[in-house]
């Protein structure tokens, strides 16, 4: 397994990066890399600091790391929506590659650590010394600019940035989002070329997400005044609780390079104490986001609500309650799993096991609360956990995402994250 997880990403590897997947994403995305690098670390040191690296170069002046930064020559008609839909190079303070304007979960910082622990060289620390600079101002960004509630958590502005694109947790806030089919009919879709659009986003999510991209680049991707404008504007327990971690992370990143570790200390417990007093929902003893233009917390219970577990210093109370909506029939989470974990509470009526976001299991995810497990000295169900990750890829391969059924895999069969988060686990 393992041996298929190093050619998969080095079938995957571009140049100074690694693409997700050769058929659905030929560009760098961002948390993507994130992981990847946690994987590659086990197998390819060089590559892991590399993909950092090449990253972090494309951070935009105001600390944002963009979600997707551009090959310059992908495949003719190869993803939508490309550069030239972005526009990036009209934005003040936009890198010189071509990038999207938005973000994804901050799992950087995590990773860069996760990395040095495994080969703590001299070399990796020179990366990290390098890196944790643009960390640092990566955060200042998501915890300033993005904090449009004002309570100091970071605010997603599409649901891309949230990585979990279509899940119904989005459904409530992207409902008032106006959707116009004739501006999508303008453009190609070209992931229903390469997946089963069965599996896909439909084309009315593609309207809104479309119309989520025109209305924040026509501000130039500036976040100034968001609040009044902006149609689609949430707090997500999932990149909120990875802001924490890259606190966390960059505490000990602090040691090792020699930079003061205080101050991200008290921005991880305030960051925790913030997400326990926004996101968590005492009625379902799990966390919801908060979509900023109602007030009110998306009821959906998905796998969005239980990754707070991951957090070290998330308090006793959420830490129990949250295990105990994981190990219900609605995620199945138990020392001896007999369902691959899903994404979506699979006993909701909204529940669709082959629909990217909304049912399917991810190895992300998976990998997520398996280190929260072990944070939270849960190794019983840690192991069932990873027991259930290796088997799906033993059984079906690097799939992107698995039938959280049958573990049958789904989407793009050589998916850079399952081979990386695998190799992690494994290692
Ligand atoms: C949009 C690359 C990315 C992941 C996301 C996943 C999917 C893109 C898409 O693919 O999103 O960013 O086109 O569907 O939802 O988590 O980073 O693997």
């Amino acid at each position: 397994m393992r041996r298929l997880a190093v050619a998969t990403l080095d079938g995957n590897w571009e140049h100074d990066h690694t693409v997700p997947s050769r058929t659905l994403y030929p560009h760098q995305w961002s948390w993507d890399s994130a992981f990847i690098a946690i994987g590659l670390a086990t197998a390819r040191p060089d590559r892991a600091w590399r993909e950092l690296r090449t990253l972090l170069a494309a951070q935009w002046a105001d600390g944002r790391v963009p979600h997707i930064v551009f090959n310059p020559a992908p495949p003719i008609g190869s993803y939508f929506p490309g550069p030239g839909f972005w526009d990036s190079a009209r934005a003040p303070g936009a890198p010189a590659a071509a990038t999207s304007g938005i973000v994804q979960p901050p799992v950087h910082a995590l990773a860069a650590w996760l990395a040095y622990r495994r080969t703590p060289s001299e070399r990796s620390r020179t990366e990290l010394a390098w890196l944790y600079p643009r960390l640092v101002a990566q955060q200042r960004y998501l915890t300033g600019r993005r904090d449009v509630g004002g309570a100091g958590l970071a605010c997603l502005v599409h649901p891309w940035e949230s990585g979990l694109d279509n899940s119904p947790a989005w459904d409530p806030p992207l409902a008032t989002v106006p959707a116009d089919e004739a501006v999508l009919r303008a453009y190609r879709r070209h992931d229903t070329a390469h997946a089963d659009a069965a599996q896909r986003p439909t084309d009315l999510d593609y309207a809104r997400y479309v119309a989520l991209v025109d209305a924040y680049r026509a501000g130039r991707y500036g976040d100034d005044g968001l609040a009044g404008r902006h149609p689609f504007l949430v707090e997500c327990p999932l990149f909120n609780t990875a802001l924490g971690l890259a606190e966390h992370a960059l505490a000990a990143i602090a040691r090792a390079v020699g930079a003061d570790p205080g101050p991200h200390r008290e921005r991880a417990a305030r960051i925790t104490a913030t997400l326990v007093d926004r996101l968590y929902d005492p009625a379902t003893g799990a966390f919801h986001p908060r979509d900023l233009r109602t007030g009110r917390l998306v009821p959906a219970r998905t796998a969005l609500g239980l990754v707070p577990l991951a957090l070290p210093d998330l308090p006793p109370r959420q830490v129990a309650t949250v295990l105990a909506e994981a190990c219900s029939p609605r995620f199945g989470l138990a020392a001896r799993m007999d369902r691959p974990l899903p994404s979506h509470d699979r006993t909701a009526p909204d529940f669709e096991p082959l629909r990217y976001w909304r049912g399917p299991s991810w190895l992300n995810l998976d990998w997520l609360l398996w280190r929260g497990l072990r944070t939270h000295h849960r190794l019983d169900l840690a192991a069932g956990l990873r027991a259930s990750m290796v088997e799906l890829v033993a059984t079906a391969g690097c799939h992107e995402y698995f039938h959280p059924d049958t573990g049958a895999g789904l989407g793009s069969p050589a998916f850079g994250w399952t081979a990386a988060l695998l190799l992690d686990v494994l290692a």
